[in-house]
C-alpha cells in the first residue's frame, strides 16, 4: 500500500512523510517534488509568496521558483534591475505591464519575456489568486547583437510544431529558437506516452523543468525517478538525461535552456 492511502488526520503527520521523499540532490542535477520547497516572501512583492527551485547555491546559473500571488497582491512598484525574467502563468490570471507598454491580462498559459534593465510590474487579479513560476538569468551580451525585445503572448495561440520527424513528440518555443538575440529558451515539450528522445542527451546546456502535464519516468545522471505535474527538475551541465512517458495522456512540461553563446574560458 502506498503511504497517501492511510488515512490522514487533520493536524497529524502523514504516514511516509520520513521514509517516501522523492528529493534527490546531486552534484549536477536535482529533483525536487514540491510537497518540500518552503516558503519565504520577496521585498518587491506584496501578498506574495515564493518557493525558491535553482539558484546559484544549488549549483545552477540561474534561478527559478514558484510567485503564489493572492487576489490583488503584485509587484510593490516597478521592478528594474539588470536581469532577464521570464513569466509562466500557471494557475489564475495576473496583468502584466512591461516598460512603457500598456497593461497585458494573462491567464493559465501566459508568458512573458522582460529585457534586461527594463521595468515591469505584475498585479493578480482579484477574482483569485495565481501561480507563476518565474525565471531570472543575467544576460549574456555579444558585441554586435542587440537586447531582444519583450514578449508577451498566450501558449494556446501558438501551434505545436515538431520539428524531429518523430511521431508523439510536439514543441512550442515559447522564445524564438535560433535567434541570437536571445541566450535561452524556453520550450514546452509535448510528449505522447512511450515516447521518448532518440539518445540519452549529454549535453552543455543547463535545464529547469517544470511538470505541467501527465507523468512519466525522468532519467538523470545513472537513475531514474517518477514524476508528475508540479516536480521541479534542475539538470546541470553535462548531465545525463532522459525523458520516458508513462501514464494515460500525453505530457508536457516547461523547460529553460541556455543557448546561443559561447563558453567563456
Ligand atoms: O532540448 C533539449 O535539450 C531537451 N530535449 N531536453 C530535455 O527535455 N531534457
Ligand atoms: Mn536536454
Amino acid at each position: 500500500m502506498h503511504p497517501t492511502d492511510l488515512p490522514a488526520r487533520p493536524g497529524i503527520v502523514r504516514p511516509g512523510a520520513i521514509g517516501h521523499s522523492r528529493a534527490v540532490v546531486g552534484r549536477n542535477f536535482a529533483f525536487i517534488p514540491p510537497e518540500g520547497v518552503l516558503i519565504s516572501r520577496l521585498p518587491a512583492w506584496t501578498s506574495t509568496t515564493v518557493r525558491f527551485l535553482a539558484a546559484p547555491s544549488l549549483g545552477a546559473e540561474f534561478a527559478q521558483f514558484m510567485l503564489e500571488i493572492e487576489p490583488s497582491g503584485g509587484t510593490v512598484q516597478p521592478i528594474c534591475v539588470d536581469l532577464q525574467h521570464f513569466f509562466y502563468v500557471v494557475a489564475g490570471a495576473v496583468d502584466i505591464r512591461i516598460g512603457t507598454e500598456p497593461p497585458t491580462t494573462l491567464t493559465e498559459g501566459g508568458f512573458a519575456y522582460v529585457p534586461p534593465g527594463v521595468a515591469f510590474t505584475m498585479r493578480c487579479h482579484p477574482a483569485g489568486p495565481a501561480r507563476i513560476t518565474a525565471l531570472k538569468k543575467r544576460y549574456e551580451v555579444v558585441e554586435g547583437i542587440a537586447t531582444p525585445p519583450a514578449i508577451v503572448a498566450q501558449h494556446q495561440s501558438m501551434p505545436v510544431t515538431n520539428h524531429t520527424g518523430l511521431q508523439g513528440r510536439g514543441f512550442k518555443h515559447l522564445i524564438p529558437t535560433g535567434d541570437l538575440r536571445f541566450d535561452f529558451e524556453m520550450n514546452l515539450m509535448f510528449f505522447e506516452p512511450g515516447v521518448c528522445f532518440p539518445a540519452v542527451e549529454t549535453h552543455i546546456m543547463e535545464h529547469g523543468l517544470l511538470m505541467l502535464e501527465g507523468q512519466g519516468l525522468y532519467y538523470l545522471g545513472d537513475s531514474w525517478h517518477e514524476i508528475w505535474v508540479d516536480d521541479f527538475i534542475w539538470m546541470g551541465s553535462f548531465c545525463p538525461q532522459q525523458y520516458y512517458p508513462t501514464g494515460h495522456s500525453q505530457s508536457v512540461y516547461l523547460l529553460y535552456k541556455n543557448v546561443n553563446r559561447d563558453v567563456v574560458l
